[in-house]
């Protein structure tokens, strides 16, 4: 509408400006009016959220778990067999060495040795811990064939009835999801014959530990 700008017409020109200017106050007042009734006073600030309790130098991150370097268990006996004893695991990459002492066996026995797959000695009979810890699915088996990640070598008692053994066991390790920590150690009653599926026929279960990271 800019036609009328063009007029000689002083009074016209004026009318029009009037004009202009009352539409533009009407419409500037509406939009103020409009942006009162419509938007929302601004929301006060939420407090800000404490960080998380855990220390932040020490993630709690799978990465964190796979990094334990050192476990132990300690063996208690079932409710008859009298057998006690401490498991010391180290290593914190793809190999773990052990350290088994115990006592109360009979001398110059052997008995089957492994990583059963729950951390639970509840049970009388602990039965609690599990089968074989076997995260990928092998056959029970000797160190040198394809093997369960829980097995282990069998243990031989002394004549005064004592273990005291040391053994590197390749391709474990201590912590994350496939790592021993979390999981029991179970000491048998017999020799492990490392063939019977699906735990080498080893006998009763006579001594348990869980195993914790150090
Ligand atoms: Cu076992
Ligand atoms: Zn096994």
């Amino acid at each position: 509408m800019v036609e009328p700008l063009l007029s000689s017409d002083h009074t016209a020109t004026m009318r029009l400006v009037l004009t202009l200017s009352l539409a533009a106050a009407v419409a500037l007042t509406a939009c103020a009016s409009k942006t009162l009734v419509t938007v929302p006073a601004p929301a006060p600030k939420p407090a800000p959220v404490p960080a998380p309790s855990a220390s932040p130098e020490v993630p709690v991150t799978e990465s964190y778990f796979s990094r334990t370097k050192s476990a132990v268990a300690t063996l208690s006996p079932s409710a008859t067999s009298g057998v006690s004893g401490l498991v010391v695991f180290s290593g914190g990459g793809n190999s773990v060495d052990v350290h088994v002492t115990a006592s109360g066996l009979q001398p110059g026995s052997i008995h089957g040795f492994h990583v059963h797959e729950t951390g639970n000695c509840a049970s009388a009979d602990f039965m609690s811990a599990g089968g074989h810890f076997n995260p990928t699915h092998k056959p029970h088996g000797p160190q040198d064939k394809p093997h369960h990640a829980g097995d282990m070598p069998s243990l031989l008692a002394d004549p005064a009835g004592k273990i005291d053994a040391r053994f590197t066991l390749e391709g474990v390790t201590l912590g994350g999801a496939e790592g021993f920590v979390g999981r029991a150690v179970i000491l048998h009653a017999t020799a492990d014959d490392f063939d019977a599926q699906p735990s080498g026929n080893s006998g009763a279960r006579i001594a348990c530990g869980v195993i914790a990271a150090e």
